[in-house]
């Protein structure tokens, strides 16, 4: 397994609109893999493969408090949406920022696993908020682009600010 890059906001490369898989092989497997990896390492919940620069219809979620409890899905589609639930998100793609997101309370998620077959789940609370983010991002949705225009320019000044930091010379 290998650790892969995570993309930040605003690279124009999470605006890319991911194509569905066509069959699932070994190389969608060892990329969930990788990408379940990457995503522990950061201690996130969820990860699209937009946000490690591949473009496929693919996200892994954990929302165990043990770690341990990795799922995949392939071509997800949201079904059914009832009701809608607020929501402080975080993205491994936008560090360091959080803010109040509504989304749908409940939803039915259609998907391929990854031995290939599809399966139906429902979803309430956080793994419905997970899925509906990580589903944004395989469409080119980042969480900020849902806040007020003037929010989101503060957000995008702030993360300018620190990657200029981050490329300061050790005095
Ligand atoms: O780790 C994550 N936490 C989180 C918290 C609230 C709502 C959504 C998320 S998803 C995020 C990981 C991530 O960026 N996935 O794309
Ligand atoms: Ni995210």
């Amino acid at each position: 397994m290998s650790r892969l890059t995570i993309l930040e906001f605003p690279d124009p490369r999470l605006r890319r609109v991911a194509r569905p898989v066509d069959a699932v092989s070994d190389r969608e497997r060892k990329l969930a893999a990788d990408m379940l990896e990457t995503m522990y390492d950061a201690r996130g919940i969820g990860l699209a493969a937009t946000q490690v620069n591949e473009g496929v219809r693919l996200l892994v979620l954990d929302l165990s408090e043990t770690r341990d409890d990795p799922k995949v899905f392939i071509n997800p589609e949201i079904t059914e949406r009832v009701g809608s639930q607020t929501c402080e998100e975080g993205c491994l793609s936008v560090p360091g920022v959080y803010a109040e997101v509504d989304r749908a309370e409940r939803i039915r998620v259609r998907s391929l696993g990854l031995d290939g077959e599809p399966f139906e789940l429902d979803a309430d609370g956080l793994l419905a908020v997970c899925i509906q983010h990580e589903i944004d991002h395989l469409d080119g949705k980042v969480f900020v682009d849902y806040l007020s225009p003037l929010k989101r320019r503060m957000v995008e000044k702030r993360l300018k600010k620190q990657k200029q930091r981050d490329n300061e010379p050790v005095a």
